[in-house]
């Protein structure tokens, strides 16, 4: 057994880290080996539930969590991290305009930015779930300029689970005989779920995804849109939105991003462009990446026909509209 680890989750009185606390804690993500002191943020309000979360925590008699501290302050939540999970966002709320949503959550990401750039561990990993994630994650490493860019992240896990599901589902495997399916861009209905660069596992030879379901409108119209419309799907359904699923995303996300990928293998995660793919620089864009030793890097040289060349542009186009948004309230601040 290693020293314990800091994790933090925000949000951590809501029903994504009412999932996700349990995962990471009986070490989903960083190990059957790895102790853990969760650090529980949500806000004042909240503090008399957030009591009763820690209270199942050490109901579930995990024996890997050495610590829980509820808090509050974002000083506490963030000291010492490495790991961060931001879950915690303003909700839209009815009459509410876009703007409205993203100025609300530019004042939530500029504060945790500063409070991971003066408590956390500089080699802090964070992933924003809280929308919109991937200006939120952008926003936040703008004030947080002692952490390296790379170690913010957007997630967009959720959609290629997705993805990769309606897949299987579609092919009648199993998932796991699923791999390299690709979300590009925002989370948000502009991504573009792309599973032509996949490939999946058939009576023990792998096939390229377009050979196996050998139905290219299926894959550039149906399938792209059941995926970018799954979470409104299950709003309508559960009158809420996806936790469970969005909970075991976070945690694959934040499991790989720290234990690696396999060989051959690639997972999509919102990381700060480099202009790879002809995507603008420094906007958070969702790419295949592949990880070792904890650093991501972008894949290179997979195939951009015409109709994904334009899905990729109207993604990219919304995120620096997003941005320049979000920055304009940062500079008014
Ligand atoms: P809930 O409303 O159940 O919980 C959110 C929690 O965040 C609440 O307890 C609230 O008090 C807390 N919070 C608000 N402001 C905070 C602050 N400044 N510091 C700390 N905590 C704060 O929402 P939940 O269903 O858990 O969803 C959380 C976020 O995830 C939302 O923004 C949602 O849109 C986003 N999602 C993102 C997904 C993704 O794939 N990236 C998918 C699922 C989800 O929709």
């Amino acid at each position: 057994m290693s020293e314990p680890i800091r994790v933090v989750v925000t949000g951590a009185a809501g029903q994504i880290a009412y999932s996700l606390l349990y995962m990471i804690a009986k070490g989903d993500v960083f190990g059957p080996n790895q102790k853990l002191i969760l650090h529980l943020l949500d806000i004042p309000p909240m503090m008399g539930v957030l009591e009763g979360v820690v209270m199942e925590l050490a109901d579930c008699a995990l024996p890997l969590l050495a610590g829980v501290i509820p808090t509050a302050d974002p000083a506490v939540g963030f000291k010492d991290v490495a790991a961060a999970f931001l879950v915690g966002a303003m909700p839209r709320k009815q009459g509410m305009e876009r703007k409205d949503l993203l100025s609300a959550n530019v004042k939530i990401f500029k504060v945790q930015g500063e409070a991971l750039n003066n408590n956390a561990k500089k080699d802090v990993k964070v992933l924003v779930v809280g929308n919109p994630a991937n200006t939120n994650a952008l926003v936040c490493s703008h004030y947080a300029p002692s952490i390296p860019k790379e170690n913010f992240t957007a997630m967009t896990r959720l959609d290629q689970n997705r993805a990769q599901s309606q897949i299987a589902a579609r092919l009648g495997v199993g998932i796991s005989k699923v791999k390299n399916i690709i979300i590009w861009g925002n989370h948000s209905s502009t991504q573009y779920p792309d599973a032509k660069n996949g490939t999946v596992e058939i009576d023990g030879s792998p096939k390229s995804v377009v050979e196996a379901v050998a139905n290219n409108d299926y894959l550039n119209a149906e399938f792209v849109e059941t995926v970018q419309k799954r979470g409104a799907a299950v709003i309508n359904a559960r009158k809420m939105s996806s936790a469970m699923s969005a909970a075991k995303a976070a945690s694959d996300h934040m499991r790989d991003w720290f234990a690696g990928t396999k060989d051959g293998e690639y997972v999509s995660m919102g990381v700060v462009s480099d202009g790879s793919y002809g995507i603008p620089k420094d906007v958070v864009f969702s790419f295949p990446v592949q990880i070792q030793n904890g650093q991501w890097k972008i894949v290179q040289g997979l195939s951009i026909d015409d109709f994904a060349r334009g899905k990729l542009d109207i993604t990219a186009k919304e995120l620096l509209e997003e941005n320049e948004e979000a920055m304009a309230v940062c500079a008014s601040d």
